[in-house]
């Protein structure tokens, strides 16, 4: 624990990201030197009895019922935004423009017009020295870290083509009950928003290129869904019965697109909660003129690597990501000591903080996700048009 500066938290929403978050900030100062410490002081929910339990499970200060009491209190420095995405862009530009640094989780909005008033507000922030991050956890896996490094190096030489699934399967079941991910009012899109933004994300950050161009299907295989009795999470099936009432879904469960990359590079994308047996299956592999990598989120610690150079019966390296010089495991355990989905999150914490810090912009920015969002928009764009669509 250091006697820097504190960096006092204020958080809206406390469910499962809003406890991810909770458990980054406390314990990235136990494990990283910070330039400032992070204090948990409020969490922000509407239910007083709900917000009050999260407070005292996961360690803040105080609860607000009204997450605008957040922007109004002069002992908050960040707000951290853990809600559903039709929240994101009022929350992120009342805290910007009342001085307060901003974490939003992904996707930043629900449509582009949202993404690009939050980048504005965060770009004029900016010039005030306040600063703002879009939660896009999974560059801070040290396996795709290490990919990102490889790749800058030149390890893989000109990148020609990208491979890109996130496979879940908790909607496979189509008696698993309604939730706000499945109401476009709420979330914006499906899977493609809510898992596919990831891999657009880590596609575009480990190449280092934007998405220039897309073609795309989208489909809902299960229509409507039980209206869940009580609050359930990812799969959770509540009280509910194959006889409950039933609600529209009105959000994709599956997205397929091929893209184009700035430079060169075609990929293809896949997000979607039905590959059964597959439950957070975030992959990338990426092929070049002199290797490949391979990442599985399934196996999230190791990153596989085909060098061209090597023998030709060297096939793919399985690389433990758990070595003392690999991206942020320094601080954890010994070599081979794995890491978890929790770790990204701390990571996150670390480098925002860091940036805060140093005044300069955290990564992802605002804007790095507004093109995230361009992408989300160009894929139901081609989805809804049979433009590009030949009939067999
Ligand atoms: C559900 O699909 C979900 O919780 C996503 O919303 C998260 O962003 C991802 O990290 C895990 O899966």
């Amino acid at each position: 624990m250091t006697s820097a500066q504190p960096l006092r938290v204020g958080m809206v929403g406390y469910a499962f990201m809003g406890g991810a978050h909770s458990h980054a900030w406390r314990t990235a100062p136990r494990f990283f030197d910070l330039p400032l410490e992070p204090e948990l002081k409020a969490v922000a929910g509407r239910d007083r009895n709900g917000v009050t339990a999260a407070a005292e499970k996961f360690g803040w200060a105080s609860v607000e019922t009204d997450w605008r009491r957040l922007i109004e209190r002069d002992d908050i420095d960040l707000i951290d935004i853990c809600t559903p995405g039709d929240t994101h862009a009022e929350i992120a530009v009342a805290a910007l423009e009342a001085g307060k640094h901003v974490l939003c989780e992904k996707p930043l909005a629900n449509s582009v017009a949202e993404a690009e008033r939050m980048a504005q507000a965060a770009e004029a922030a900016f010039e005030r020295g306040v600063y703002s991050m879009c939660g896009f956890t999974y560059r801070r896996t040290p396996a795709l870290s290490l990919a990102k490094r490889m790749v800058d190096e030149g390890r893989l030489g000109t990148i020609r083509q990208v491979r890109a699934q996130y496979l879940q399967d908790w909607l496979s079941d189509e008696n698993a009950p309604m939730t706000w991910r499945l109401d476009k009012t709420k979330s914006g899109s499906g899977s493609l928003g809510d898992i596919g933004a990831h891999i657009i994300d880590a596609a575009q950050w480990v190449t280092g290129q934007n998405i220039t161009g897309v073609s795309a299907l989208l489909e809902t295989f299960v229509t409507e869904r039980p209206l869940a009795g009580d609050r359930v999470g990812l799969g959770g099936h509540g009280d509910v019965t194959a006889e409950a009432p039933r609600g529209a879904v009105t959000v994709d469960d599956a997205a397929i697109f091929s893209a184009r990359f700035a430079n060169g590079p075609i990929g293809v994308f896949e997000a979607t909660r039905f590959a059964l047996g597959r439950k957070n299956a975030m992959r990338l592999e990426l092929n070049g003129t002199r290797g490949s990598l391979a990442f599985d989120f399934e196996d999230m610690n190791v990153l596989s690597v085909y060098d061209d150079a090597d023998s030709p019966d060297a096939g793919f390296r399985r690389i433990l990501v758990t070595e003392p010089e690999h991206p942020y495991v320094g601080n954890w355990w010994p070599t081979g000591h794995g890491l978890g989905y929790e770790h990204g999150f701390t990571h996150q914490v670390v480098d925002l903080v860091d940036a805060i810090a140093g005044k300069r912009q955290p990564e992802p920015s605002f804007a790095s996700a507004l093109q995230v969002q361009r992408v989300l928009a160009a894929v139901e764009s081609s989805a809804a048009s049979s433009s590009r669509w030949q009939e067999v």
